[in-house]
């Protein structure tokens, strides 16, 4: 919260008052700094107003803090004869009430920051709330949902706490119900909705060499057939998007024909394509390798573009982030595909060696700031911008329902970050040539601490300032695990 109070100095001790506040007492910064008052200014007019500004969580809190300091009292009872009236400075400060603020514009829109961070939109999976695990062992963990509605239960509780979470993505045949409608009911009735929905073509004995790659038409058939199924329950859900990953390759030189696969895989795309809505979309994912080690049927952003670009407008590249090798820049494919108009989704997550899955921001925050300044700087934020800013994470060692929740504040304190760049004095460095000053524009914007702002948004939006908190004082977690007793936990192949 923004704080501003007025105190009176006496007319004749002014000078002496701007004096010592020249030399504050170093344990006084400290115990203020200490105490939350942050960005505190004082102001002192000609006539003896004194204006006080600063910013902290909870004003009364801060006050209560600082009067239990030694120094405090010292300073205070140094200060009191500099003052109009009797009794100590914190005792008469009276917060003013704020009858107009404008916020500082965000970048490359015309909405302030708080306003563009209040629009955002962060889709959940519905993978993450079930049990994961490596390619060696699930670890299944207590409490874990055991149907797609449970799983939505647990999407609502990230989206009540977040206020920016309000779809989940669905997974078939991992969320397979009888009716769909019904679960599309189930979460809307729970303020959620049904967000993408994902394909799975990798895991029938069916589709050892492949699914629509695959050299036999029987195998392509039944592959082509699970995804127009897909977009059966796109129809019945209300969901816009299709995602599409293959796992299809080779894994020895010579196994199949490359440039056969290629055509096989236009094919089923193509077939797929025809059977969307108007307004339906179809998000073609990339991976550069795994599970095959020779050839990858969609390895890289480049085949996926080309592919989406044959097809046409309702096809577009989705940028799974951990879907790279060490080093690629991601923001240059997520600027290129943006300028080309088919950049259509994110699976956000982090890796460190290979494709993990861990938390988006947790190996390395700069690089998802990166892309979301690439983001900012197209005005591609909102949803009407039509980007879906998807999580595809696993949570295998840490409890899944914070580790989402952390997930969404991790993406939030990025963007918050990209909206603080100063576009003027960023632009001007660059157009100067000046490339130390540029670069620290960007800079200055990384190292803020948007912490501060995201808790007082979250404060104006009715939520709790800290969703991680919330949750652990909400019980959740433990009447999921004394609730969610018997039948099977929900995981990959469930
Ligand atoms: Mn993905």
């Amino acid at each position: 919260m923004r704080i501003c109070f007025t105190l009176r100095v006496r007319p004749d001790r002014i000078d002496e008052y701007r004096a010592r506040h020249r030399e504050v007492w170093p344990e006084m910064r400290a115990a203020l700094s200490e105490a939350g008052w942050r960005n505190y200014s004082l102001f002192l007019a000609e006539d003896g107003l004194l204006i006080g500004y600063l910013e902290c969580d909870d004003f009364d809190a801060a006050l209560a803090e600082m009067a239990r300091t030694e120094v405090n009292a010292r300073w205070q009872a140094e200060m009191a004869e500099f003052f109009v009236g009797d009794g100590n400075a914190d005792e008469r400060m009276r917060p003013l009430d704020e009858v107009f603020h404008l916020d500082r514009r965000a970048l490359g829109t015309t909405m302030s920051v708080k306003d563009a961070l209040r629009e955002q939109r962060i889709e959940t999976p519905s993978w993450a709330y079930g049990n994961s695990g490596t390619r060696f062992k699930v670890f299944a963990q207590q409490g874990v949902p055991r149907t797609p509605y449970e799983k939505i239960d647990d999407a609502a509780v990230v989206h009540r706490l977040t206020g920016v979470a309000p779809t989940v993505a669905l997974h078939i045949p991992w969320d397979k119900v009888d009716d769909y409608g019904k679960l599309a009911e189930y979460a809307r009735d729970r303020g959620v909705a049904i967000g993408a929905i994902n394909s799975n073509v990798f895991q029938d004995d069916d589709y050892k060499l492949g699914s629509v790659c695959h050299p036999d038409p029987a195998v392509r058939r039944k592959a082509i057939g699970h995804l127009l199924e897909c977009v059966d329950i796109m129809d019945a859900t209300g969901s816009r998007d299709l995602k599409l990953w293959f796992a299809d390759g080779l894994n020895y030189p010579g196994q199949d024909n490359i440039r056969a696969r290629q055509d096989r895989l236009a094919e089923a795309l193509r077939e797929t394509y025809e059977r969307l809505g108007d307004d339906q979309r179809m998000l073609l994912e990339y991976k550069l390798f795994e599970p095959a080690f020779y050839v990858t049927d969609v390895p890289d952003w480049g085949t996926a573009y080309a592919h989406c670009l044959q097809l046409g407008e309702k096809a577009q590249v989705v940028i799974d982030t951990g879907h790279h090798a060490p080093g690629t820049n991601i923001e240059f494919i997520v600027s290129f595909l943006l300028r080309a108009n088919k950049l259509g989704a994110f699976d956000f997550n982090s890796r460190f060696y290979a494709d993990d899955d861990l938390m988006v921001g947790a190996a390395d925050p700069f690089q998802l700031f990166r892309i979301m300044h690439e983001i900012v700087l197209a005005d591609a934020l909102t949803p009407a911008a039509g980007i879906a800013f998807m999580l595809d994470q696993c949570h295998n060692l840490e409890p899944k329902i914070p580790a989402i929740i952390r997930s969404v504040l991790n993406v939030q304190e990025a963007t918050a970050k990209a909206l603080l760049v100063d576009h003027e004095a960023l632009t001007q460095a660059q157009q100067a040539g000046d490339v130390l000053g540029a670069n620290a524009a960007l800079m200055d914007a990384y190292n803020t601490d948007v912490r501060p702002l995201l808790r007082e948004l979250r404060e104006e939006m009715g939520l709790d300032p800290d969703p991680m908190a919330a949750y652990r004082r909400s019980g959740y977690a433990e009447q999921i695990v004394r609730e969610r007793v018997g039948g099977e936990a929900a995981g990959w192949g469930a």
